[in-house]
């Protein structure tokens, strides 16, 4: 290993011990009266939500943002985002400060159970991973006892990458950088042997770095990280909302429902799921809240969860990321919608 300088710059954020419990209806109301949905998301990671120079906001967490204003207001577009960084992610929701976090966020049962909070499904199915310059002749994560570690503060990444290396007797230096800039340029110039984050996140950090070709990431996937939208606890009208906007997207892709063919289908299928979930028969968005037509607007302003995937993650993107786990579960994958009905 090369010598690196070791930056710790803190530890894992303390739970924060006091929050705001929503309460029923409540958050609903509040957004329909500001006309916006306030979406907590990254700082930018490319692929899951990253502003482009004009400020337009992209990636699969924020089309879920924009899939939940599409299906409330008929207006993928009325949403705000926030940044936010690990550590500050959940007292902003907590505080009210947003009313959605869609921000590659891993469902732990703490997170779901001490935090005031919910989570109401998953939209990206991912585990962590390590990169390492191939100077270093590194082949696997056993060979990395006494590197030196670039990683985020607040993060299960942190959690995980201590466990690992208990349970493998090996030794690390952990060189904690709170920004997602600063930790990858760490990485870039040297200051730590090795950068660990979520795969698509390590995939994400390789495109930044100067000379992308001369890393690897290692086949080790070291933890599940089920990544999805979480919401306050308390106010389950909202979270099932959110829960119902995800199983639409996903839901019209297994019916082959897309926003090029949904007006099409829509007027002429006559296949009952197809029709209660664009609202062409049924009112499935009144126990929501939500106007008949709520999958109909998803889909035609935001798109299926395959439109939306292959959009933001998949072959034609920087990043090329197979479906793997993320493909539906007739087709091997995980992604399963509960039935519109
Ligand atoms: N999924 C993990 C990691 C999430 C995380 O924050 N990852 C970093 C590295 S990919 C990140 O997204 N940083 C973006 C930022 O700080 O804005 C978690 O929920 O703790």
């Amino acid at each position: 290993m090369r010598l690196a300088i070791h930056l710790v710059a803190g530890t894992a954020a303390a739970c924060v011990a006091s929050f705001g419990v929503a309460e029923a209806g409540e958050t609903l109301d509040a957004i329909k009266n500001k006309g916006f949905i306030q979406c907590g998301v990254s700082t930018g990671l490319a692929g899951f939500s990253n502003p482009d120079d004009a400020g337009n906001w992209s990636g699969l967490d924020v089309d879920v943002c924009r899939g939940v204003a599409a299906a409330l207001f008929g207006d993928a577009d009325a949403v705000k985002y926030t940044p936010l960084d690990a550590k500050e992610r959940f007292t902003a929701l907590q505080s009210g400060e947003v009313d959605l976090l869609s921000r590659n966020t891993t469902w732990t049962l703490t997170r779901d159970s001490a935090l005031g909070l919910d989570f109401t499904g998953v939209t990206y199915y991912d585990g962590q991973g390590f990169m390492v310059p191939k100077e270093l002749g590194v082949k696997g994560a056993l060979e990395l006892d006494g590197a030196s570690i670039c990683v985020q503060p607040g993060t299960t990444t942190e959690l995980n990458l201590a466990d690992y290396f208990r349970a493998n007797n090996m030794s690390y230096e952990p060189v904690v950088i709170e920004s997602l800039d600063e930790v990858l340029a760490a990485y870039d110039q040297g200051r730590c042997d090795v950068y660990t984050t979520d795969q698509s996140g390590v995939y994400a950090g390789r495109l930044s770095l100067s000379n992308p070709d001369d890393h690897v990431v290692l086949p080790e996937v070291i933890s599940k990280e089920p990544l999805g939208p979480v919401v306050r606890h308390g106010d389950p009208q909202w979270g099932d909302i959110v829960r119902w906007t995800l199983y639409a997207m996903l839901e019209a892709e297994e019916y082959g429902v897309s926003s090029q063919n949904v007006d099409d289908l829509k007027a002429n299928s006559t296949n009952p799921v197809v029709r209660r979930l664009l609202g062409a028969e049924g009112e499935m968005g009144q126990g929501l809240g939500l106007p008949a037509d709520f999958g109909y607007q998803i889909v035609k302003q935001v798109g299926n969860y395959g439109e939306i995937f292959e959009a933001n993650l998949g072959q034609d993107t920087p990043l090329k990321i197979e479906r793997g786990l993320n493909a539906l579960w007739n087709q091997g994958g995980l992604q399963y919608a509960m039935p519109v009905r």
